[in-house]
């Protein structure tokens, strides 16, 4: 059984970077579906006990009618439970560490790794998601991806630790066709802090 991640904010939290109308939206709905949809399919798949991580890095495993549908809500469930607990009202506003670090030695620092992501977030043509993400050894790629595929489940040997959702659900309400409004608005709400918690997670293996 997968459970949805439960908001430790209201849904007017992050006003006036993300309205309350969207966050309600997009997790009360939208998220909703996509986890209710993924027990759905992953009970008929035999697969209701499985790790989300595990499950979406061996989509090939799964019986091939039930694929599409795990693979489609799977990555709805995993990007929307990351999407939302990397953003807090009162959230760590650039990253610290051993992260930090990393990202300035990747990318030359963090604003230049916002830059690129933004460029990624915002060159990604329809529905889709833009990424950072980290592998074993600490290395930092950012990518994006098309619907809900990720990182895992596109089998890169990368876990994902911090997300941008660029379906227009995540802005349409509010920022409607401006893109890069709510791409910018949403660095505002970021949590490195998670995003650390994430990285240091994804290193201890
Ligand atoms: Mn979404």
């Amino acid at each position: 059984m997968f459970t949805q991640y439960k908001l430790p904010y209201a849904y007017d939290a992050m006003e006036p970077y993300i309205d309350a109308l969207t966050m309600e939206t997009h997790h009360g709905k939208h998220h909703a579906t996509y986890t209710a949809n993924l027990n759905a399919a992953a009970e008929k798949a035999g697969v209701l006990d499985m790790d989300i991580e595990t499950l979406l890095g061996s989509l090939e495993d799964v019986p091939k009618e039930h694929r599409t549908a795990i693979r489609n809500n799977g990555g709805g469930f995993y990007n929307h439970n990351l999407y939302f607990a990397t953003m807090a009202p009162d959230g760590a506003r650039a990253p610290e560490g051993r992260l930090a670090e990393k990202i300035d030695a990747t990318f030359g620092s963090f604003e230049a790794m916002k830059e690129e992501l933004t460029k990624l977030a915002l060159g990604q043509f329809g529905s889709g998601w833009a990424w950072l993400s980290a592998d074993k050894s600490g290395d930092l790629t950012l990518s994006n991806s098309l619907n809900q595929d990720n990182p895992i489940s596109l089998g890169t040997g990368t876990v994902p630790i911090m997300c941008i959702d660029v379906w227009e659900h995540a802005y349409y309400l509010k920022y409607k066709n401006l893109r890069a409004d709510y791409v910018k608005a949403l660095f505002e709400v970021i949590d490195w802090k998670a995003v650390e918690a994430n990285y240091n997670r994804v290193i201890a293996g």
